[in-house]
């Protein structure tokens, strides 16, 4: 039986790629939402039902929660029956875990607890993170501390979102979701929350295996790319399609390779794997090894690219997709991008033709430059001597290849084979 607290308050602090799309589902499930972030220019867009990034089907909620009124935000923290902290956890010095973010998160909250509230840690952190915003509330809030498991005392839980960018707004009602409470009674209290709005199963475990679940989902998937990334240097070496290699290798009932490409970006698969290693840095090396593998890929990229480039005179570079995945608009930790930044630095005499169909205007580290220049599609396949595929973003699929002859390809991403 959960603890018979109420829970149709809800404060999500963190508007971000994951918090805001948690705080407009929790409230299109008839929660009242308070959502919370310290840049005032997101808080006016969401009370404006706008959303501050692109992902397909997110601002219609926004948009409407915000209408009927159970959407809102603020910059301050209210007091509520449940809180979602949905913070950025970066990484410092030696890959190890930042939760400062976390901890201003929790400072933020624990004035205004008066007993009986569900805290919920969305943000994904290294095995422990649960216990440390606890004790951070719990230091703050001793009275508390004396009395676990009533129903005056707190319920602290975590539950880490799994849901991939561009399928947000389905993949987090759908989603199998694993909560890991500090007690039985957390986890069940986040149970009963999260099912106002989640179809999936919700599994429950202890908050510490819950954290690890989560890195260990992302850290498969890095290891499995790296795997892949690494197949197509070998391939590419002995005059090997690795396409068609992996496609053939897949055929195997057991055997299921990934997809190489530029590097592995985003802020989650990209980051994740170093919590596990910072956790044991003794035994995890199959993970530190696939990171190294993964993060050495661009310049696998760049040093072809210049290898080809150095064979011509005023080289021009189409470099296709700076995003660090297909068909969003999402910069940060991409491979893509920092490709082009270092070849717009070392290519002499050149020019890198950047071709990024979801943004409007280049990043801060490729705009000012004489060499750099933001292109469509196929003004600048017919300037270019090298054509770059770094993300597989759809209008680059049906590209009419007949206009490629007479150019260099260097596909990293199997587009066009
Ligand atoms: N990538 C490849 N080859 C592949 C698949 C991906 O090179 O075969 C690259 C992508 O281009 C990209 C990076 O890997 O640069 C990551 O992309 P992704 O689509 O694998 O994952 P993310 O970072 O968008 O989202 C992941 C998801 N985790 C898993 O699939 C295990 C998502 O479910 C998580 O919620 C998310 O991380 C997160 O927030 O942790």
């Amino acid at each position: 039986m959960s603890p018979n607290v109420p829970l149709d308050t809800v404060s999500v602090i963190g508007l971000g790629y994951i918090g805001l799309p948690t705080a407009a589902v929790l409230a299109q499930a008839g929660k009242s939402v308070i959502g919370v972030d310290i840049d005032q220019s997101t808080v006016g867009a969401v009370n404006a039902g706008r959303v501050p990034f692109v992902e397909e089907g997110l601002e219609t909620v926004v948009a409407g929660t915000v209408a009927r009124g159970t959407l809102r935000a603020q910059t301050e923290t209210p007091e509520a029956d449940a809180y979602i902290v949905s913070v950025p956890t970066p990484f410092k010095g030696d890959h190890e875990a930042d939760l400062s973010y976390i901890e201003t998160a929790a400072r933020g909250i624990a004035p205004r607890l008066s007993g009986g509230e569900l805290i919920v840690l969305e943000s994904t952190a290294p095995p422990g993170a649960t216990e440390f915003m606890a004790d951070v509330i719990l230091g703050m809030r001793p009275e508390f501390a004396k009395e676990p498991n009533l129903t005056s005392s707190l319920y602290f839980s975590h539950a880490p979102e799994r849901v991939l960018p561009g399928r947000i707004m389905v993949e987090m009602l759908e989603n199998d979701r694993i909560i890991g409470g500090l007690t039985q009674e957390a986890a069940e209290l986040n149970r009963d929350l999260y099912a106002s709005f989640c179809t999936g199963e919700l599994l429950l475990t202890d908050a510490r295996t819950a954290e690890m679940a989560k890195l260990t989902e992302n850290a498969f998937r890095d290891v499995n790319i790296a795997f892949a990334n690494e197949l197509s240097i070998i391939a590419d070496r002995q005059g090997i399609d690795v396409w068609e290699l992996i496609e053939l290798a897949n055929h195997h009932p057991r055997v299921n390779i990934l997809q190489p490409g530029p590097g592995v970006g985003g802020h989650c698969i990209a980051v994740d794997p170093w919590f596990i290693v910072s956790a044991d840095r003794e035994h995890a090396k199959l993970i530190a090894a696939a990171r190294g593998v993964n993060d050495s890929k661009p310049q696998v990229v760049i040093d072809k690219v210049l290898e080809r480039a150095d064979r011509l005179k005023k080289p021009v570079v189409a470099a296709l997709g700076i995003a660090f995945k297909a068909n969003i608009d999402d910069l940060r930790e991409s491979p893509s991008k920092s490709i082009a930044v270092e070849l717009a630095d070392r290519l002499e005499d050149g020019q890198v033709l950047i071709v990024e169909p979801n943004i409007d205007e280049l990043p801060r580290e490729l705009t000012g430059r004489a060499d750099v220049e933001l292109a469509d599609l196929a003004d600048a396949v017919q300037r270019a001597d090298i054509v770059l595929v770094l993300v597989d973003h759809d209008p680059f699929k049906v590209f009419d290849r007949e206009k490629l002859q007479e150019k260099i390809v260097i596909d990293t991403k199997g587009l066009w084979r």
